[in-house]
């Protein structure tokens, strides 16, 4: 089978997205080149300079790239007729939302103790760099104003889109503090606070509002949507899609493929209030829960081992693929009944990215 049949696209719809995907990696060298250029040169900070280029090239482009490939596919379903200067533009755009999802994974895995990330160790658990990488996800944080302030300072909708990257990290930075106290230190559990509408709550925050709300609300500023009620009604999808796609990545963390991941699973020692350990909840017997309170939220493996086999039990794998299809034809009706005059065709292109991803 050749790599096109294997990827699931049609020849013709790979190479597309292969040459939207080559342009967009092109523009990653400039861009670290710009952050880095003048300090460089000075030899009071270069040797800040020379590591922080280290955490750009290990921690920025090397994932998905859905985040930032979104907002240049948002822009071209907006504008019918878009400029090449402004493509670039929306390319920025869509690596500042890479730098802000590199900040939020470097400091998350440190969170989460966790061990891989994009299929290498996470940052902090390389030699050398330990609790320095705190400092380095402030400091791709930081890079993310520098890149704003350098490209699109002169454009009119510079103050928007720079008050929706402030908002939106507070949104995210909400959700994670959500995310990380409902989930005590091991030996602790309280499953009486793991309900779906916590759970509902803790990814809206956590995941939704920068995954999908922020590259298409930035696609329609640069496309000088400014119209309040289209905005709620693009919210309003997006949430949604945002929360499929936080459902997805907690079955991943138990059922995913690390080799295709590219991270290893720690829901389970974590004591996270993920979907699955919901479900489990919903559905388990009092024997069962028994069981559960018993082995969840510990480094043990025997222990970790347990629960799996419990969520095994419960059929927790037929219980995803129900919600997955069951949600995303909800995500259809959505897009085909309230998408405020905005194209329908940018949502499915959306949507469609994530439906049954393994990665
Ligand atoms: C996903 O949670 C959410 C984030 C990565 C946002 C983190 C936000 C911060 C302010 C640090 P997750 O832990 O399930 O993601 P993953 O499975 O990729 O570790
Ligand atoms: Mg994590
Ligand atoms: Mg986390
Ligand atoms: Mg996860």
């Amino acid at each position: 089978m050749d790599s096109a049949q294997e990827n699931g696209f049609s020849p013709n719809k790979r190479s597309k997205l292969t040459t939207d995907l080559d342009e967009f990696d092109s523009l990653f060298p400039e861009l670290v080149n710009n952050l880095l250029q003048s300090g460089l040169k000075d030899p009071e900070i270069s040797a800040a300079c020379e590591w922080f280029k280290e955490v750009l090239q290990y921690n920025v482009p090397h994932g998905k790239k859905n985040r930032g490939m979104f907002v240049v596919m948002a822009y071209k379903f907006l504008v019918p007729k878009p400029t090449e200067e402004n493509i670039q533009l929306a390319r920025v755009l869509g690596w500042c939302i890479e730098m802000l999802q590199a900040f939020f994974l470097v400091a998350d895995d440190i969170m989460d103790q966790s061990l891989t990330r994009r299929g290498k160790p996470c940052w902090f658990r390389k030699e050398n760099v330990g609790l320095v990488a705190v400092n380095d996800a402030v400091y791709l944080e930081s890079c993310i104003y520098q890149l704003l302030k350098c490209y699109i300072r002169d454009q009119p909708y510079y103050v928007n889109i720079l008050e929706l990257f402030h908002e939106i990290t507070h949104c995210t930075i909400t959700g994670q503090c959500l995310d990380m106290t409902v989930s005590p230190p091991s030996g602790t559990v309280d499953f009486q606070q793991y309900t779906m509408e916590k759970y509902d709550a803790i990814v809206k925050w956590k995941t939704a509002f920068y995954s999908f709300c922020l590259p298409v609300t930035v696609a329609m500023f640069m496309a000088g949507i400014d119209d309040q009620e289209m905005h709620q009604k693009a919210k309003a999808i997006l949430l949604k899609m945002g929360h499929y796609f936080q459902v997805q990545d907690d079955y991943l963390d138990c059922y995913g493929d690390p080799e295709v991941t590219g991270k290893i699973g720690t829901d389970i020692q974590d004591n996270k209030c993920s979907w699955l350990v919901i479900t489990a909840i919903q559905r388990a017997s009092s024997e069962q829960l028994a069981v559960l309170k018993e082995n969840y939220g510990q480094s043990d493996k025997t222990k970790v081992k347990r629960v799996k086999e419990l969520f095994d039990d419960l059929d927790l794998a037929q219980a995803f693929d129900d919600f997955e299809e069951t949600s995303f034809s909800e995500i259809q009706t959505l897009i085909e009944t309230s998408s405020g005059g905005l194209p329908q065709e940018m949502f499915q292109a959306l949507v469609q990215k994530i439906y049954k991803r393994n990665k």
